[in-house]
């Protein structure tokens, strides 16, 4: 893959929204799903709570850029008497709106006793959701659906974590029928090894976004250095009919910490992006940064598109 320029320009206005913008009080507000909602942008946030046990809150924005309204209270709250894999919260919404059904699908962390593990719950409002419960075992985070069927099934891209680090962690790719049984499990985007940015793990970012190109992923890398680990973002592409294709994948990471915000916070040196919403030509990701609080970087389409 030839090297290319950073296809991200940050929003001037950075950071979007901060801890001190959630009106009951908030640790950090970060990793947001998104979804363009009844004409509106809508940000299901992470809000960590001064206990270190996280929440999902909505907020609203009529262009997706400034004028974010945040609920007065939590939105989806983790529900441990009747969900034991919430005991330690949820993290990291990824939204999709599969059409077919009419419904928004949120795949999120439940940190549960046992590990962290990929949980499911939909809505067709953004304020009573159905929770469907545990779609993986633990380990595995970082978890979107696709919005169609591929040969009748439905497809999630996941990250699970392997028992000994000696295997790196991955991305995968899983099918389903009915949403609720997963099989026919794939490696697709593999950590790479040694010194590479990329070379620690991998995990999706927002879900995956169809082009006509293909379908567009942008997943985190994360590197292990002395000084910590370090949280960039790369690019790629799968087959549209199959997504178990990998067609391009950059080299070179296009998003990294870089800002202030974006290299001190609870973690420092990390952008984690869950959420991204495509306006017209215009990318629109919506990222965590420094796991503190919210930012915003605006792409060209044209400019995210990978050539093999
Ligand atoms: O601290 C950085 C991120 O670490 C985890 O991500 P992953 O397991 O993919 O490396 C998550 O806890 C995430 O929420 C956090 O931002």
């Amino acid at each position: 893959m030839v090297s290319r320029k950073e296809p991200f320009h940050r929003y001037e206005g950075n950071p979007i929204i901060r801890p001190s913008d959630i009106p009951y009080g908030a640790n950090a507000v970060f990793n947001a799903g998104a979804a363009l909602f009844r004409g509106e942008t809508l940000l299901l946030m992470r809000v960590e709570d001064r206990r270190g046990i996280s929440h999902l809150a909505t907020a609203r924005s009529r262009d997706g850029v400034t004028g974010w309204r945040i609920a007065s209270a939590p939105t989806l709250t983790p529900d441990p008497v009747n969900h034991p894999e919430e005991a330690w919260g949820i993290e990291d919404p990824r939204i999709t709106y599969l059409e077919e059904l009419d419904l928004w699908v949120v795949l999120y962390t439940a940190y549960s006793r046992l590990g962290p593990l990929v949980a499911m719950a939909t809505t067709r409002d953004f304020e009573s959701f159905e929770r469907w419960g545990p779609v993986t075992p633990p380990e595995n985070k970082d978890a979107a659906l696709f919005p169609a069927r591929f040969r009748g099934r439905w497809a999630m891209i996941h990250r699970p974590v392997p028992g000994s680090s000696a295997f790196g962690a991955h991305v995968w790719i899983s099918f389903s029928p009915d949403l609720k049984h997963w099989g026919d499990h794939r490696p697709l985007i593999t950590a790479r090894e040694g010194p590479w940015w990329d070379a620690a793990k991998v995990g999706l970012s927002p879900p995956p976004l169809q082009t006509k190109e293909g379908w567009l992923i942008l997943y985190h890398g994360v590197r292990y250095t002395a000084g910590g680990c370090i949280y960039r973002l790369g690019l790629a592409l799968l087959d549209l009919e199959d997504p178990t294709r990998l067609v391009a994948r950059s080299d070179e990471w296009v998003f990294a910490p870089e800002t202030p915000y974006e290299l001190t916070g609870d973690v420092d040196k990390v952008v984690f992006p869950c959420g991204w919403v495509a306006d017209g030509d215009t990318v629109r990701l919506y990222y965590g940064a420094a796991d503190k609080c919210l930012a915003l970087a605006t792409a060209k389409l044209g400019d995210t598109i990978l050539n093999s």
